[in-house]
């Protein structure tokens, strides 16, 4: 179904739209130049119904996602939380992936946005396993790009911006064209910086590893792990990671909001540990969904009712 075509609202500068107006003009300066930021956040279905997972972190991302652009907000935080609740409310759903985009008007064209109004929507919808229906089942196959993650003077890769993901297009689409489900990119120095929508964790001897990079998105999912596998008695650490270590890691998952924790059983036609998804990769896994479900007491204060 067309994204555009749909029952529902959308939050737009503070009006609830029906679905199908929520529309901006073609001159819109962040259409032409890529200039913005965006959060994507899910809600689950919890047993106390549904309920948005790591919402403040979320929100700090985006607010700092705008600081580093300098794009002033003309909203409050505290306006932005409760826009995210109702745009699950509003529109019905028992889960969804919410979508808060900051972009400039069309108030004026030319590169430099001075004059250009900020604008906010917030959308959300139902979206199901990221990566294709067995992917968290099964695991995916990865290819190591071609493109280079940003050098962190090219695009401030703390701030989630939307000029980030012409990069992350480009991987995944090459990755997709050669058969694989996604792209892992490298960042300028060669060294594993993320997935075109994920980090990534290594399992080698027990231990987590993950990518010591400036390349790569300051993942929500990521810090989530790095609890779990704490409480599991687990240490996580991060280093440089060179793509052969990939190759030989006894497992490798990436994690991102959409994608969850999804199991990597193949990385340039090399198969990691035995091909399948592996115990550790299984218990951050599980654990994962029991906290996102609303399934664990000790993290409840991860879950906003909506
Ligand atoms: N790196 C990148 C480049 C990235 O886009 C994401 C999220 C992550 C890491 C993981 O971040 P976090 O969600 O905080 O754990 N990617 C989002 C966009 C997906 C999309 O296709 O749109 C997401 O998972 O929501």
């Amino acid at each position: 179904m067309s994204m555009e075509n749909r029952d529902g609202f959308i939050w737009l500068d503070g009006q609830w739209l029906p679905w199908r107006d929520a529309k901006v003009h073609v001159l819109t300066h962040t259409l032409h130049y890529g200039y913005g930021c965006f959060e994507g956040i899910r809600a689950y279905a919890t047993p106390q119904g549904p309920a948005i997972f790591r919402l403040d972190a979320h929100l700090d991302r985006l607010l700092d996602s705008a600081h580093i652009l300098a794009i002033d907000l003309p909203w409050e935080r505290q306006a932005l939380a409760e826009v995210c609740r109702e745009a699950v409310g509003r529109n019905g759903l028992e889960s969804a992936y919410i979508r808060p985009l900051i972009f400039l008007g069309p108030e004026k064209v030319g590169v430099d946005p001075a004059g250009a109004a900020t604008h906010v929507m917030v959308a959300a919808w139902p979206w199901g396993a990221y990566l294709g229906g067995d992917a968290l089942e099964k695991g995916i196959r990865v290819r190591v790009s071609s493109y280079a993650r940003h050098h962190p003077n090219v695009q401030m890769c703390r701030a989630k911006a939307i000029s980030t993901y012409s990069n992350s297009i480009l991987a995944v689409r090459e990755a997709r064209r050669d058969g694989y489900d996604e792209a892992l990119l490298l960042d300028t120095e060669g060294y594993v910086a993320e997935g075109s929508g994920e980090n990534l964790f290594l399992v080698r001897d027990g231990e987590l590893l993950e990518p010591e990079t400036t390349s790569a998105l300051d993942g929500i999912t990521r810090r989530t792990v790095h609890t779990l596998a704490r409480e599991a008695g687990l240490t996580v650490r991060a280093k440089r990671i060179t793509r052969d270590e990939v190759y030989c890691a006894d497992e490798v998952f990436l994690t991102g909001t959409a994608a969850e924790i999804t199991p990597v059983v193949e990385v340039d036609r090399r198969s990691i540990g035995s091909g399948t998804p592996g115990p550790i990769t299984r218990l951050i896994q599980a654990r994962y969904f029991a906290c996102v479900g609303g399934l664990d007491e000790a993290h409840r204060d991860w879950l906003t009712p909506v």
